[in-house]
């Protein structure tokens, strides 16, 4: 993937199959070289993008880890920054977010001002990205980390507050995290009504396990499912992501 493409290449995912799968690999769940089978084994599923990236945990492998990605792979590989240390040139994009709900100066704001040299002089196409964390059944990393302020499940109307506030401010893509792990996914009653108020397509992620939950984001007006866990532990991660894209597209 030439950079400077990947955002049209997202588009075009959602022009020519309705919806997009991305998978992410967190750099702290394995070698680089095992990070790299589970990317083949997902794109070999059929996933559109692989997102590498989580939060904390340790950073040291992320250079190596893209690496052997972009070795084994072909789809876009598109950064999904738990920090600034988490920019590496081997990526196709990073994903540049604003954690909208944050307390913090520095997720909002300060992070992306450290980041911003380095990824100019790097090369990376940056895509522009309205991160809002949704709230859980329990308190998962972003939240902890990204010192974030939930959006209250029952409260779809705050969520697309935000989103369209994101869509305003020129952002290309509004992110409904639930967080890693997440015993409870976004729920489709605030998909519907977020996808309904932005123009900007919708990512959901977080918590998603099954190939029919996939689904039922879809059809609740998501644009692009991210799993990461549920890959990564996956015996078999090429047939858990054709499972879940043929739920998503079927
Ligand atoms: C986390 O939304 C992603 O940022 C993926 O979550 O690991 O639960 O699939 P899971």
């Amino acid at each position: 993937m030439s950079k400077g493409k990947v955002y049209d290449y997202l588009m075009s995912v959602l022009q020519e199959k309705g919806c997009g799968h991305m998978t992410l690999i967190d750099p702290d769940f394995g070698p680089p070289e095992k990070l790299a089978g589970i990317a083949a084994g997902a794109e070999a599923g059929g996933t559109d993008a692989i997102m590498l990236g989580g939060s904390g945990g340790d950073r040291s492998k992320m250079d190596e880890t893209a690496k052997r990605i972009k070795e084994e792979t072909s789809v876009p590989l598109i950064l999904f920054p738990g920090n600034v240390n988490d920019v590496t040139p081997e990526a196709d994009a990073i994903f540049f977010m604003s954690l909208m709900n944050s307390r913090s100066r520095y997720w909002l704001s300060l992070a992306q001002t450290f980041a911003a040299f380095t990824v100019k002089q790097m090369g990376i196409e940056p895509i522009p990205m309205s991160y809002l964390v949704i709230e859980s059944d329990k308190r998962t990393s972003v939240e902890f980390y990204g010192d974030v302020n939930p959006i209250p499940r029952e409260k779809p109307k705050i969520a697309a507050a935000f989103a369209l506030a994101a869509q305003y401010l020129g952002m290309k893509l509004v992110y409904l995290e639930g967080g890693s792990g997440a015993r409870q996914s976004v729920p489709e009653e605030m998909i519907r009504f977020v996808s309904r108020i932005v123009d900007i397509p919708v990512i959901v992620g977080g918590g998603i396990t099954t190939p029919e939950e996939a689904g039922r984001k879809v059809k609740a007006g998501a644009s692009f499912i991210v799993t990461g866990t549920a890959v990564e532990k996956s015996k078999d991660p090429e047939k858990t992501v054709k499972s879940i894209i043929k739920a998503m597209r079927g």
